[in-house]
């Protein structure tokens, strides 16, 4: 069994991609099934397998610890680690190919506190994998673009698991996200920009900040997706199949 980790800014599309890769990969006759880690998802728009809902209810820590939404949120983001076990006797008793897990709106709640990476680290599967979504709506110039870099870098970091970069909403944003292609590919296109959308000393962080993670390998090319129209499934898919086989780290 592989996983694969979607994560992104709020809104980015997690969710949807979560729905439509898995529909994507359920139509090539591969066993697949979702699993919802966000413990302060409203409505989703697929029906998980497996959902931390289920056993940590937002509600009722609110009124157990007298604490706001974003306090039982943050609580329940930290107990996720304490389910990790009936979680993964869950997803094993699927018997699936593939569990992706679609992570909490507030990216932070995952990315950063210690629970989400206990939970990536010890789950037990033959492969994983992050999807780290960009959205295209964000990518507008070259300082946003180079921030959800720094961003998608961090968490590479923090998770050091395969990671891929996929470009969502490339359906509504369309400029946005050939901009964005082309630097992603070109970080010399991406320095000339910042040259020119910056002056003095924003420049000079921008472009030292650019530089240093080029020289690293953390400025890479990303899949252009569209969780609503399914363009990008043929390829993150491929790009995941490559992952598991080879079981090396990609750079995509
Ligand atoms: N047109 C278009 N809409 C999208 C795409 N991906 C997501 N959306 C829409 O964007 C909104 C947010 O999508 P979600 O899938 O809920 O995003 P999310 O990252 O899970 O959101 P949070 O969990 O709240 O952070 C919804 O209205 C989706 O229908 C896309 O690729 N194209
Ligand atoms: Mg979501």
């Amino acid at each position: 069994m592989f996983g694969v980790y979607v994560l992104g800014t709020a809104g980015c599309g997690k969710s949807l991609l979560t729905h439509s890769l898995k529909n994507w990969l359920t139509s090539k006759e591969w066993h697949v099934i979702t699993a919802n880690l966000d413990p302060g998802a409203e409505s989703l728009p697929y029906d998980p397998d497996v959902d931390v809902r289920l056993h940590l209810d937002l509600h009722e820590l609110m009124e157990r610890y007298q604490l706001g939404p974003n306090g039982a949120l943050v609580l329940a983001s930290d107990m996720l680690a304490t389910k990790a076990q009936e979680i993964q006797d869950e997803i094993d008793s699927c018997n699936a190919d593939i569990v992706i897990f679609d992570t909490p709106g507030q990216m932070e709640l995952f990315a950063y506190r210690p629970s989400g990476q206990f939970l990536a680290s010890n789950f037990a599967a033959d492969g994983k994998a992050v999807l780290f979504l960009y959205d295209a709506w964000l990518c507008k110039t070259p300082e946003n673009f180079l921030s959800l870099n720094l961003l998608a870098s961090s968490v590479r970091l923090r998770f050091n698991l395969p990671f891929i970069s996929v470009l969502n909403k490339a359906d509504i944003a369309k400029e946005e996200a050939k901009q964005a292609m082309k630097w992603a590919s070109n970080p010399r296109l991406l320095e000339a920009s910042l040259g020119e959308a910056l002056k003095g000393d924003d420049y000079s962080l921008y472009s030292s900040l650019l530089r240093g993670l080029v020289r690293n390998g953390f400025v890479h090319r990303m899949i252009p997706s569209s969780a609503a129209t399914m363009e990008g499934m043929t390829a993150i898919a491929s790009e995941l199949f490559m992952l598991f086989k080879g079981g090396e780290d990609s750079e995509a």
